[in-house]
């Protein structure tokens, strides 16, 4: 199948209308389909990422494909969720890592050597590219023009085998930007506020597009934390043009042969406008335990902080670190507050130890961890019992943190720093005069922690650790699903919430039967055992199930205690994918008042036959009701469920 043209037409003035950045570059990767909103399409993909938490399972799933090489221009696998080392699985896992990537042609950023993405950023992402990466905040790239999506690990494999990416053509919204940030207000503050006013369900099948003269005030980190926590509001991506500051950046990176302009046509007609004056801006901050619930520093200013964060891949490039420390400078932190410090990179750590700014943070007390994703996904550093802890991450979960009574504040680095001194969040611009950050003309390089592909290493033994289980085999969907409710939950039901993270779960990632256990632990702990008695059954939520994290995790343990089919009112793009990849069948209420109808415990019985015809019928045999529903799977995603997930799917593919 090949593309027809599309073109948006102004109804009013009968005129043919320019082009989004954004239908750009997918124009130009399109294999299937055509810009029509939400229609199926299929794009090429130029470069992936994957991380060790998602990253093992990928490979395993790349290695079962059976494909000698990468296929794509250019694949990096990092090291940066599991690198607290507190016995062997999780260092098995980086030597397994490690050895496919020598195996199959990817380059592997070693552990400590810093977070994907802000390491994608600085070293590999690259204008009117499209990056497919095994982590949701891969939209950072979005930061210099490149349409960078995450998605489950199954879905990066295919990609490295060659395989397009498929998925609906989203929605784009042009969030116009105008005037410029006032002091202690800074990127951080602006996505907060795209999420005040959309939400975290606003901009699902959306892709955020940022233009308007305010660009031009924003430097390409502070374009990533924006596109970053993009994620947040559900968009599919985010992106900023590929302009004269994109250029700066990538020649400050010795990458400058690789910029490329790329902007929007002047007269590019958008699905839908949200306009910000930066100018008007003030510091914010998101509630637990949802990033969506924003509000100003002020509202909350007083409250004790028992600990404060700083670092993530939303906010921890040079720029913020050096604003962070450049507030500490000469200061204490206060003697009832932890501050800790998460460096995004090396490269951001040997610039602050060169200008002597590394020593303002660690004289004011911060305690300067690893340079990588750490506190932001439990692994160390966990919170004290009901402690507040302000951080500038992107996620506040509900136990995300390590502690369940923890409450998570997130904000942006100077609002991190300014609380620190007072032990209370306190509204930055509250600190007097905001301290000059100088920026280098150019970043100090040294990719001596990126091992890049060799030639001849085909033969490379791989290298497994006991705690890397085989992957387990599902057989193909049978026409008709039988058996219990095993749980029903609310509205944004978070991954974080399906399978969790932290210290003690995240070393399983690479071994389905143990993981298991942990499914839907903080939320009701007897799951795993009553969906292996029953013989498995169903899952009934709310809207936007499965937001949050790309884990393919939290749908391959469900899977493999029984999972048959997720009955909710809407889903979050990721997880929907993924309940696809492992055979799982997403159905959504074609009515979502019928929710009340299904209780916990009722059995059911749902005929797949009309699969096909966009809906089905689901008997509810405990209360003698017949309930319609439907779904948004293409023929494609039918066939891959039908043969039992995506793996089956595309080696039966292979083997024709
Ligand atoms: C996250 O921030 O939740 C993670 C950990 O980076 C996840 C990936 C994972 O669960 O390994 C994500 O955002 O996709
Ligand atoms: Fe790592 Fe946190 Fe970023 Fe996820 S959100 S990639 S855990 S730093």
């Amino acid at each position: 199948m090949t593309h027809s043209i599309y073109v948006k037409i102004d109804k009013k003035r009968l005129k043919i209308m320019g082009k989004t950045l954004t239908e750009k570059i997918i124009e130009k990767h399109l294999i299937e389909g055509t810009l029509e909103r939400g229609s199926d399409i299929a794009i090429k993909i130029d470069q992936t990422l994957t991380q060790d938490a998602t990253g093992t399972m990928a490979y395993l799933q790349f290695e079962a494909i059976g494909i000698d090489r990468v296929q794509t221009e250019l694949s990096v696998s990092y090291v940066d969720h599991n690198t607290l080392q507190s016995d062997f699985k999780n260092p098995d896992d980086h030597r397994y890592l490690q050895s496919i990537a020598a195996k199959y042609g990817i380059y592997f950023s070693r552990p400590g050597n810093g977070i994907c993405h802000q390491l994608h950023l600085e070293r590999f992402a690259r204008p009117g590219k499209t990056l497919l990466g095994s982590d949701s905040h891969t939209p950072t790239g979005g930061g210099v023009g490149s349409i960078s999506i995450g998605a489950g690990g199954l879905d990066v494999a295919a990609a490295m085998a060659g395989e397009s990416f498929r998925l609906k053509m989203p929605q784009i919204v042009n969030v116009f930007l105008t005037g410029s940030l006032p002091d202690f207000v800074s990127a951080k503050d602006v996505i907060l506020e795209v999420l005040r006013r959309i939400g975290v369900k606003g901009a699902r099948s959306k892709v955020l597009e940022y233009t308007g003269p305010g660009i031009k005030s924003l430097s390409v980190p502070e374009r990533g934390t924006i596109t970053n926590m993009g994620t947040e509001t559900g968009a599919t991506t985010s992106i900023f043009p590929s302009d004269e500051i994109t250029k700066e950046f990538l020649e400050a990176q010795e990458r400058g042969d690789q910029w490329v302009q790329i902007l929007p046509d002047e007269d590019a007609l958008y699905d839908e406008t949200i306009e910000i004056n930066l100018g008007e801006l003030v510091p914010l901050v998101s509630l637990p335990h949802s990033p969506g619930n924003v509000k100003t520093v002020k509202e909350v200013e007083g409250l004790k902080v028992d600990q404060i964060c700083i670092g993530s891949c939303t906010n921890s490039s040079l720029r913020d670190l050096k604003i962070s420390a450049n507030i500490l400078k000469g200061k204490t932190i206060n003697e009832h507050s932890v501050l800790t410090v998460s460096p995004g990179s090396r490269q951001v750590v040997d610039h602050i130890i060169t200008s002597g700014e590394m020593a303002y943070l660690i004289e004011a007390g911060a305690r300067i961890l690893e340079n990588a994703c750490g506190p932001c996904i439990g692994m160390g550093l966990a919170p004290k019992t009901d402690a507040v802890t302000l951080r500038t991450f992107n996620r506040n979960f509900l136990g995300r943190s390590g502690t369940k009574s923890a409450q998570a504040y997130l904000v942006s680095p100077e609002t991190a720093a300014v609380s620190a001194i007072y032990g209370k969040i306190t509204d930055p611009r509250e600190f007097g005069t905001l301290p000059e950050i100088k920026m280098p003309d150019k970043f100090m390089i040294n990719d001596n922690m990126i091992i890049p592909p060799k030639e001849g290493a085909e033969s490379t033994e791989i290298v497994r650790g006991p705690n890397i289980k085989p992957l387990p085999e599902f057989n193909p969907l049978p026409d008709k699903l039988e058996g219990e409710v095993l749980l029903k939950v609310e509205d944004d039901i978070t991954t974080d919430h399906i399978m969790p993270a932290g210290a003690k779960i995240l070393p399983l990632r690479s071994n389905i039967p143990e993981i298991s256990k942990f499914v839907f632990n903080l939320v009701d702990p007897t799951f795993p055992d009553r969906s292996l008695e029953k013989g498995g059954g169903f899952i009934v939520g709310g809207d936007n199930y499965g937001q949050g994290s790309s884990r393919e995790h939290a749908a391959i343990a469900p899977k493999y205690l029984g999972l048959k089919a997720v009955i909710v009112k809407s889903f979050a793009r990721i997880h929907l994918a993924n309940l696809v990849n492992f055979g799982i069948v997403p159905l959504t209420f074609a009515n979502k008042d019928d929710y009340t109808k299904i209780e916990q415990g009722d059995k059911l019985e749902i005929d797949l036959t009309t699969l096909e015809s966009g809906t089905v019928a689901l008997n509810n045999l405990t209360k003698s009701t017949e309930i319609k529903l439907d779904h948004s799977l293409s023929e494609t995603e039918i066939a891959v469920l039908k043969a039992g997930g995506k793996l089956p799917f595309i080696k039966l593919k292979h083997s024709n």
